[in-house]
């Protein structure tokens, strides 16, 4: 959206409150505010705004748009031109919003709308801290884009040079040698993280100085105060809990299959998983290894990729049977501006960033999709999920700047996510006319969730833990912030590292939401708020039979449930879309669809481990697994540390009984 799929971008504050069926927008008096209470001032600085924003948006996306697909040294001076001018637009702004006193504007939206902008800003910590932070996190993006990795058996270390999305993620993928993965996993993570060590400690120590003259306590609370919601963490935490004995058992299962390929010298066969087996330098997708681990070797993976050739597809194909699938649904076609200026495929001749994203060019007209595509299965679904947001862009376009977004920060990808669901399941594949095996054979169904489960359910630890990290540096410091990155890692995901780490070390680094400001928690609220869309589009269709057989197309029900949550974008609070939605059952993000849908792999996961020897389902751990991460003397704050992890476990437990 404005800036790429602006949800990667933009944070809104609110805090709500909850009375019985209606959600109350109420204020929260610490937030910074000045004593203006005129209406009519604030109405007008608002209609200013929201113009001036909006054109402001035009200029950098387009901007940010030449330079992605003509990388030339004049495009990328001008968006950074551009980039600037728009840090400058909301330093402005922000400081014309502190004059009112939002809490006192005798006018609901105009209250909300000020609020957002009070509280969506580090312009409280002045020129030069504001101008530092900026360049910090510029420049740590800066570094994290230059890094390069040596490859394996390199000896003369003259040829440094793999790059993370050509190299790095290949080798991890494709690679089943425990030398050169633990060489290149070790590799990344040295490179990246030490010398942003230093920069990433102060860019911690602004970015509290900031919130906490926005009224917070810390980074962290500004951070979940985007959701408006006093006990999203304590919901997020019950849904996560949920989930995990789902997640333990898929572990198990794993584990066995990598002990098999590895052996003892490797892994043990009860205990957590080093962190460079699972086909992925961050170990948070384990698609790569499906290979090692399918279920039923005999029955083979749903690929249409073949019968996508054969039938001669091109990626404009691709694209306008996307558009068909929204159609069918009663949705928007896409603009003739979509079909002039997207870039479909990549072009010859110039350098462009290959990554694929959705954009809005917020003046209500011009919306686009960037990727590089080719004719293969993958990309099919990509292409579905990427017109998602582009529907999300065309129903909320009418709303004002600020409501132009996703109710939450989940809600985007989540809606997304919900809609590849049914794409890449073989019902919907079949309906199209890309699959002509029978969908109904129960490997086949049990192969098919596996890989669902290998992207999906693997991911559910790592996407919790990023941001349970942060919030924690953010209010107990950085002095020990590796050993509790990897502690997290180990209690929720079961990983450990292949190899010894120290605090000279930055690992969570590595993943580059971390040291590029991005939020992550939504990523998690996406994944659960994926199969509850997804189930509630599925009963509007009439769908029956498993959760993982449903496919939307056609159904103008569905169509009419999505269009009612891709219209009213963040104009209304998400309890309130979600209690609709669940007809009233739910106002809160749940994982029983999540649940409900794996529940056949489920059935199947435990009745493999009841019969292994090991009996352990998760990990057990040892002294030799803390031992590569934790600190060798304890100091006073990993007692403070400590006393935080167990005031967590506890509350989780009661949470669980
Ligand atoms: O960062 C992303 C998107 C941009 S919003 C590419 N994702 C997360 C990740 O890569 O870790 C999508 C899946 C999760
Ligand atoms: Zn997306």
């Amino acid at each position: 959206m404005n800036f790429v799929l602006s949800l990667c971008a933009r944070l809104v504050f609110v805090v709500t409150l909850l009375r019985g069926q209606d959600v109350l927008w109420v204020t929260d008096a610490r937030i910074a505010k000045g004593n203006n209470i005129n209406l009519g001032e604030a109405l007008q600085f608002l209609r200013e705004y929201d113009s001036e924003a909006s054109s402001m948006c035009l200029r950098v996306t387009t901007a940010q748009w030449s330079y992605a697909t003509n990388m030339t040294d004049f495009n990328k001076r001008r968006m950074i031109d551009e980039q600037t001018l728009k840090a400058k637009f909301d330093k402005v702004s922000w400081r014309k919003a502190v004059e009112f006193d939002w809490s006192r504007i005798p006018d609901p939206l105009a209250r909300r709308l000020l609020r957002m902008l009070v509280t969506n800003s580090r312009a409280s910590l002045g020129d030069d801290k504001f101008n530092e932070i900026y360049h910090l996190i510029s420049e740590m993006k800066d570094l994290y884009a230059h890094v390069r990795a040596c490859p394996y058996n390199n000896f003369d270390k003259l040829y440094c040079d793999l790059e993370l999305d050509l190299d790095v993620k290949r080798i991890m993928a494709k690679s089943r040698s425990n030398a050169e993965l633990t060489h290149i996993w070790q590799e990344w993570h040295n490179k990246v993280g030490p010398p942003m060590k230093n920069k990433f400690m102060r860019y911690v120590d602004l970015a509290n100085q900031a919130s906490i003259l926005n009224g917070f306590q810390n980074a962290g609370e500004e951070m979940r105060f985007a959701y408006e919601d006093e006990n999203f963490e304590s919901e997020i935490a019950q849904a996560f809990h949920k989930i995990q004995p789902l997640y333990k058992e898929l572990f198990t299962y794993v584990r066995r299959q990598l002990f098999k390929r590895y052996g003892p010298r490797v892994l043990r066969s009860n205990g957590p998983i080093p962190a460079h087996l699972l086909g992925d330098i961050w170990g948070q997708d384990w698609s790569n290894i499906e290979d090692i681990v399918i279920p039923y070797r005999e029955y083979k993976k749903i690929d249409v990729t073949d019968e996508m050739l054969r039938q001669g597809f091109t990626p404009l194909r691709m694209f306008q049977m996307a558009e068909e699938f929204y159609t069918s649904l009663g949705l928007k076609p896409m603009p003739p501006e979509f079909w002039r200026y997207s870039m479909l495929e990549r072009p010859n001749g110039r350098k462009v960033q290959c990554t694929v994203s959705a954009w809005d060019f917020c003046n209500k007209i011009d919306f686009r999709i960037k990727q590089c595509t080719e004719v293969n299965m993958n990309d099919l679904i990509t292409v579905h999920h990427e017109m998602a947001h582009i529907q999300y862009y065309l129903y909320y376009a009418d709303q004002p700047y600020l409501y132009r977004d996703g109710a939450n920060p989940g809600f985007h990808e989540g809606i997304a996510n919900a809609i590849s669901l049914s794409v890449n399941n073989p019902t919907h594949l079949y309906r199209v006319g890309l699959y002509n095996n029978n969908t109904d054979i129960y490997e086949t169904n049990i192969n098919f969730l596996m890989s669902m489960a290998l992207k999906k359910v693997a991911y559910a630890p790592f996407a919790y833990l990023v941001d349970q990290w942060r919030y924690q540096i953010f209010e107990y410091g950085v002095k020990t912030m590796n050993a509790d990155w990897w502690e997290l890692r180990l209690r929720f995901q079961g990983i450990v590292p292949p190899v010894k780490r120290t605090e000279s070390h930055l690992d969570a680094a590595a993943k580059r939401h971390v040291i590029a400001d991005m939020p992550y928690i939504r990523y998690f609220v996406a994944l659960l708020l994926e199969f509850q869309v997804h189930d509630v589009m599925c009963d509007a269709a009439g769908h029956r039979g498993p959760l993982h057989t449903c496919d939307i197309y056609r159904s103008r029900e569905a169509g009419r449930i999505l269009m009612d949550i891709l219209k009213s974008g963040k104009s209304r609070h998400w309890k309130d879309i979600i209690r609709v939605l669940t007809k009233g059952n739910t106002d809160t993000i749940s994982p029983e669809p999540m649940l409900d849908y794996f529940e056949p792999l489920l059935l199947w996961l435990e009745g493999k481990n009841k019969r292994e020897e090991e009996k352990i389902i998760g990990w057990s751990t040892k002294k030799e697994d803390t031992a590569l991460f934790q600190p060798l003397v304890s100091k006073g704050y990993s007692v403070g540390c400590s006393l935080v992890f167990v005031i967590n476990s506890v509350l989780l437990l009661v949470l669980n009984m």
